[in-house]
């Protein structure tokens, strides 16, 4: 099998299998390339490339890691037009990875994987498509991403809405807010962005909250041209940029959730935090309502230099009140009475830790085990975030404790990098068969659970934030390790770690 056509071959065998084309899938295509892999196929459910930044288009998508840090650091940008890129930059940049490095050729759009059997004889995944076709891989990489299914709030009656209903991930450009009467339910990130876009031009917003979200000012600069040329020009000044932001993403995330049991980060943070929702807000009810009564950081926070001072606005009102249901013509709650709106915008996330995000087809692997269930049984769980015994020729980039809060680029590099090293020592080795120990996995988790007891999640200030970082068993299956631990362990784990055969 040549990679001439790979996406128009209904029923082929492959090397290597990418669930997801985003900037997981687009990431790990350039490296498996560059290490002579040529026999691959990405499959995605869009029309295009980009995953999440193809899918959300909604009005002030924007990106909340600095661009510097939030790309591949092989492919660095030098014209973002801002510190935090808008989206349909981000959506260009995955386009232009696509391009560069010849990737648009392994591409197969429009088509969702629903099963996915390891078949042991063989020694080899075959996979049954939404599309009908059945397709064999001798290696499967799931980089389908968390943040990808549209969460459907189980609101009575949110189906009975007669007017226009839409999630903040399926936005209608089509549809003119302009005079209309708008409820966004959800105060999440994207409500964060959105709420602020469009309160400007609907006549009436009201925003349904169910817990506030901790936002902070945005360093959010426009980039001039002279600035974009001595990116372009001055050597080391993209290296430069680069290390400055990560390092301030490194602070802001993943040290401050997973060192806070040694660090103390927390109450000057959140002082300063309080500060700015005083500073921004001028009415005390809607400035106490808007104010979190958790942590800082046990769910994520937002950044956003106008989301705070848009509750100030004469047509924008906060509802804080449950919603006890949805009408034909409005949404109804406890103390607030009935609304009546024209639009209803469903800013309320995505299936994160949901038995049918994880992942999100049925998984089979040695003996018929299905890989929900087995988390199901034994807690969510994989070796380095990529691995789980039982299901050979299997790597996720973001499994369970595979992410930790920093900028998503630095992550899937690490991630790919050991996936990597993996399939070339295979390939080395002629082995067919690739499985990561039991015994491995058994350390790799013990450890995981050791060292989460620094991370903040587990303080008592956690326990309203209703955080969709915590799963059923109220594990927080994120890595408590920093980024360039993630990086030197990808580049340094034991190959004995996994079986060959
Ligand atoms: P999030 O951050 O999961 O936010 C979803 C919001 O929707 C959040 O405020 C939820 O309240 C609210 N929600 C969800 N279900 C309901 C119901 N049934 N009733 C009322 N309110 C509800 O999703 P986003 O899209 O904003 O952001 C996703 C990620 O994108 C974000 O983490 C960044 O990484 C970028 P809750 O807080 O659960 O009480």
């Amino acid at each position: 099998m040549t990679a001439a056509s790979p996406n128009t071959d209904r029923s082929a065998h492959h090397e290597v299998v990418i669930i997801g084309g985003g900037f997981s899938g687009i990431g790990f295509a350039i490296k498996l390339r560059q290490a002579g892999f040529e026999d691959f196929l990405i499959i995605d459910d869009a029309d295009a490339p980009g995953g999440t930044w193809h899918w959300n288009t909604y009005p002030g998508v924007a990106v909340d890691i600095p661009s510097f840090s939030y790309q591949f650091s092989f492919e660095k940008r030098k014209d973002w037009s801002r510190s935090y890129a808008p989206g349909r930059e981000l959506k260009q940049y995955a386009e232009q990875c696509v391009a560069k490095y010849g990737l648009a050729q392994f591409f197969r759009f429009e088509t969702t994987v629903v099963t996915a059997d390891w078949d042991g004889r063989g020694g080899l995944w075959r996979l049954v498509t939404s599309t009908g076709d059945e397709l064999t891989a001798r290696h499967l990489v799931n980089a389908s991403g968390v943040l990808t299914r549209p969460n459907t709030p189980d609101i009575r009656g949110v189906d009975d809405f007669a007017g226009h209903t839409m999630h903040t991930a399926r936005w209608d450009h089509s549809l003119d807010l302009r005079g209309k009467r708008v409820a966004v339910i959800g105060t999440g990130a994207s409500a964060v962005q959105i709420i602020p876009a469009i309160a400007p031009e609907v006549d009436q917003l009201t925003v349904y909250q169910r817990t506030p979200i901790w936002c902070m000012p945005k360093p959010d600069i426009a980039l001039s041209r002279p600035m974009q040329w001595a990116l372009g020009r001055i050597p080391g000044s993209q290296t430069v940029a680069r290390l400055a932001s990560q390092a301030f993403v490194e602070i802001t995330f993943p040290v401050a959730a997973h060192y806070e049991g040694i660090l103390h980060f927390r109450p000057a943070a959140e002082k300063a935090a309080r500060a700015y929702v005083r500073s921004q807000v001028t009415d005390p009810e809607t400035r106490e309502k808007l104010t979190p009564r958790y942590g800082l950081g046990c769910k994520r926070p937002s950044f956003h230099n106008s989301y705070l001072s848009t509750f100030n606005r004469d047509n924008v009102v906060l509802e804080t009140s449950p919603i006890t249901h949805i009408s034909a013509d409005a949404v109804h709650s406890a103390e607030g009475g009935a609304r009546e709106i024209d639009v209803l915008i469903l800013a309320t996330g995505f299936k994160v830790m949901d038995p049918d995000n994880m992942p999100t087809y049925t998984l089979r692997g040695v003996d018929g085990l299905d890989l929900t269930d087995w988390w199901n049984e034994h807690r969510l769980q994989a070796y380095e975030g990529i691995s789980v015994p039982g299901f050979p020729n299997y790597f996720t980039i973001f499994g369970p404790y595979g992410y930790n809060g920093s900028s998503y680029f630095a992550l899937i590099e690490a991630q790919t990098a050991h996936i990597i090293r993996v399939l070339e020592h295979a390939r080395k080795e002629r082995a067919a068969y690739v499985e990561v120990t039991q015994a491995a996995n058994d350390r790799f988790f013990a450890e995981m659970l050791r060292r989460r007891g620094n991370q903040i999640f587990w303080q008592d200030s956690c326990a309203n934030a209703n955080s969709y970082y915590f799963d059923k068993n109220g594990d927080v299956p994120l890595r408590p390790t920093t980024t360039i631990e993630s990086a030197i362990r990808s580049r340094r784990f034991k190959m004995s770690d996994y079986s060959f055969g």
